[in-house]
Formats: C-alpha cells, structure tokens, sequence
C-alpha cells in the first residue's frame, strides 16, 4: 500500500499550545519507517502551512476560526488529492479540530465513488459541540457536528460538500459528555460505544459489529484516533487527560481487527502534545497502534471466521 503522510501542525483548535508539534514527535519516533518496515510505500508530503483565513470572522464562540477553518480548507484538499491518487491519507496532528478537513475531504472523495463513509471515532470525548452549544469556544470539541453539517458556522467549506450521516459514526471510548452535547447525539442517532459498553462487551464484539455494518454496505472507514482515547497512565501526552482510558492492549486488539478487516480507508492521528509527553512515550505508543494497524502481527491468525 502506499502511505501519505500529510503534517498538520494545528494547535489553536485547542485551549493549549504543544499539539502543533505532534507532527514532528509522530516522525522522530520513527512511523515512516515502521510503516515502511512492514512494505509500504510512504510518502511524506510534510506539514501543511497556511495564512490565516480572512474572509472568516472573528468567532467569539470558535476561537482561532481564521486559523482552524484554514486548515480545514487545505487538509480536506490534500487529504482528497491522496486518496484520489491511490494513496492511503496518514493524517499527522494536530489538534482534534483538523478531522473537520480531513473528513470532508474522505467525504467527497467516498462520495465520487459512490460508497458510504463511516467514521470510527476513538476518543474520550464525542466533539459534537457547535460554538452554540461549546462550554469552551474550543474548535477541536466540534468536528464531529461540523463534518455532519450541523456545525456550518461561518462559510468554511461549501455548504453543499458532501456530509457526513450521523447514523455512519461509531463513537468507541467515550467518557466525557457536555450536556448538550449528550442531547444532539440521542437525537441524531450518533452510535456510541462509551467507556461502560467496552467493559461490558469488551473490546472485540463491538468492532466486529462495526466491522460487519461497514463491510455490508461496501464503505469506506475513516478512523480518527485522539490520544486521550488511551488511558492517561500510559499515554499522557495529551491536554486534555481523562481517566479510565482504553488500554494498551484493547487499542491494539481494536488495531489489529481493524487490519485484519481491509476496510480502513484513512487515518487521523491527533491531539499528541509533545510538551506534556514522558520522553516521547505516548509518541511512540501511537507509532506502535499505527504499525499494528497496518499490519503488524505477533502470529497470522487464520482469516476471520465465519
Ligand atoms: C469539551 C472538551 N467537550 C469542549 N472537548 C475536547 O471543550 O468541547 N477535549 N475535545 O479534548
Ligand atoms: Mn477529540
Ligand atoms: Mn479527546
Ligand atoms: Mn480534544
């Protein structure tokens, strides 16, 4: 397979600085070689860079707009261009704020080839605000609601670009809910898999039941992975922490079937905070999750039972 590694060094959907160096720690801890280690073609496309956007306001309610929606606008291009050229878009964050770009882009490229996009979305929280209902004005609380167009503040992309359908989005390891945020997501049929199902169900029936709905109806799947999806113990390089995570060996079961599936279409990497890591530990745990995904294996197991 061939990999585009596309920097994205946004840190103002954020409340903190540190993220806009995620990139650089994804890369000193070695993912092109760990993925070209495994046979793939990589290609680092490197950081995006940008001016801010002047034809969007100044948002009292979705601070650093100017900032994020320029972003968004050159990431949903160039996570478009790689896919449309064949390559697998390997999105380095950054921020949470960034999957608004790098999902509409996998949005219009799914949509021109006729398939579904679903979305896995791994993080402890749902990011379904909208400036209206933010406790914090902070962007990276809102793609979710901005990629399924329930979120179009300001004219960041053209309101008739291929959205995201809420029913398509499956939430795994959730654990930190706004109130409202709680409401627009039972209203929109957001599928949640919070913290309680995954000691419930565990880890493995929830992603064959994702797995089984995506491959049924032929889509692709974007998987959008934030550090704070992990437990802080292992993976506290990230600013916004919250106990009772995933652990390492759920996120690399989770990894693994995914690979085994086939059907990962792209892949976001976000809210590494380099500032606030352990000697690069929670960079490197990524790194691992990444290669696990992409095919690294302990044994070959035989193909997935029927
Ligand atoms: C909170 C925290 N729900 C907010 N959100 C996120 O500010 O919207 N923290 N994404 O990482
Ligand atoms: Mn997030
Ligand atoms: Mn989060
Ligand atoms: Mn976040």
């Amino acid at each position: 397979q061939s990999v585009a590694l596309i920097g994205v060094p946004l840190e103002e959907g954020s409340g903190r600085r540190g993220a806009g160096m995620g990139p650089t720690a994804l890369r000193i801890a070695g993912i092109d070689k760990a993925l070209a280690d495994l046979g793939h073609t990589v290609v680092d496309t490197g950081d995006l860079s940008i001016v801010p956007a002047r034809d969007l306001p100044n948002h009292p309610k979705a601070h650093n707009l100017r900032v994020v929606g320029a972003y968004t606008r050159a990431l949903e291009a160039a996570t478009y261009d790689a896919a449309k050229a064949g390559h697998f878009p390997l999105i380095l964050g950054g921020d949470h704020s960034l999957s608004m770009g790098s999902v509409s882009g996998m949005a219009r490229y799914a949509a021109e080839m006729d398939r579904p996009l679903f979305v896995l979305w791994l993080d402890a929280h749902s990011d379904f605000n909208t400036p209206e209902t933010s406790p914090s004005g902070n962007i990276h609380g809102m793609p979710v609601a901005f990629f399924c167009g329930l979120a179009d503040f300001a004219h960041i992309l053209p309101r008739d670009r291929p959205l995201v359908d809420p029913q398509k989005i499956f939430q795994v390891g959730i654990r930190s809910v706004d109130a409202s945020e709680r409401v627009e997501i039972r209203k929109h049929g957001v599928n949640v898999f919070d913290m309680r199902s995954l000691d419930e169900q565990g880890v493995a029936v929830i992603l064959r039941q994702i797995l089984e709905t995506v491959e049924k109806a032929n889509g692709l799947l974007h998987v959008s992975f934030d550090v704070d999806f992990l437990d802080p113990d292992f993976a506290p390089g990230v600013g916004t922490t919250v106990p009772g995570g995933a652990t390492f060996r759920e996120a690399h079961l989770i990894m693994e079937m995914l690979s085994d599936s086939g059907l990962v279409s792209s892949l976001d990497l976000v809210e590494l905070n380099p500032f606030l890591d352990d000697r690069g530990k929670s960079a490197r745990i990524m790194v691992e999750m990444t290669a696990s995904l992409f095919g690294r294996r302990i044994f070959d197991r035989p193909t997935r039972a029927a």
